[in-house]
């Protein structure tokens, strides 16, 4: 039942996927050594392009894990190509209304469900099966996520569950909390963002969808888990990296 029903069973107790904005396949190489469950590769405020992101997928794929692609906004054509280049699943940033939601499934799964156009041919090398077997399991096999970092979202928040081929939702703390404040503040492990998180755990399991969030560290990740979210992120790449160099340093200081 591939990741989606990985996902759904929640084995370990939810997913810790990486989420990686610089585009180079050889980091993913080495950071998928990891035990993250899966790894993201940022498409939207990363710099990653179509021909190295498909690259990186396989890297991912060198260790068995699922790849996932973050689009860039609205960027619904790409969703189709990166699943042919052997995603496991797309989150689609700024789905603000059940429209949105609808545009998203369109080009991420195949009929009855979508319009996704045939062509997964690096998809079923990573995948290891055969096309028709892929044509009859991708819509089950692959997952689907909006992303829900507005206001509109959150009004829309059921209307967005509702809607027939996507599998749940990932709360972006950053820009909602942007939003929440009327642009005012950036502040995504604040108590607003809290409250709204326990209302998306409720709303997605009310309608048997599942729910994921960005965390900015290992702490707030280990929050979102104990809260039973399905995936979490536990901070990017830069800032992993870039903390293993502060503590390498304070103590080569302290010695
Ligand atoms: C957000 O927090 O807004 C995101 O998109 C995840 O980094
Ligand atoms: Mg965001």
């Amino acid at each position: 039942d591939g990741f989606a029903g990985r996902l759904k069973r929640r084995e370990n107790g939810g997913v810790i996927a990486a989420w990686i904005g610089t585009p180079d396949p050889l980091l993913v190489n080495h950071l998928s050594q990891e035990a993250f469950d899966a790894v993201v590769l940022d498409m939207q405020h990363g710099m990653w392009d179509m021909a190295s992101a498909a690259n990186g997928i396989a890297q991912v794929r060198l260790t068995g894990k699922p790849a996932i692609a973050r689009i860039p906004v609205a960027d619904f054509a790409s969703a189709s190509r990166l699943l042919d280049a052997g995603a496991s699943a797309i989150i689609a940033p700024m789905i603000n209304s059940a429209d949105d939601a609808r545009a998203l499934v369109k080009a991420t799964k195949y009929p009855p469900l979508g319009e996704r156009s045939w062509g997964p041919s690096l998809a079923l090398n990573h995948f290891g099966i055969a096309a028709d077997e892929y044509l009859q399991g991708a819509n089950g096999l692959t997952v689907t996520i909006a992303m829900v970092e507005t206001r509109a979202a959150l009004d829309a928040i059921d209307e967005i569950l509702a809607v027939d081929g996507i599998d749940g939702v990932f709360i972006g703390p950053s820009d909602l909390s942007i939003a929440l404040s009327n642009g005012a503040r950036l502040a995504p492990d604040s108590a607003a963002i809290d409250q709204t998180l326990a209302h998306a755990v409720a709303r997605c399991r009310a309608h048997g969808k599942l729910i994921c969030a960005f965390g900015t560290d290992g702490d707030r990740a280990g929050q979102f888990l104990k809260l039973g979210l399905d995936l979490v992120i536990a901070g990017a790449e830069t800032a992993q990296l870039r903390a293993g160099a502060r503590a390498a340093i304070s103590t080569a200081r302290k010695i």
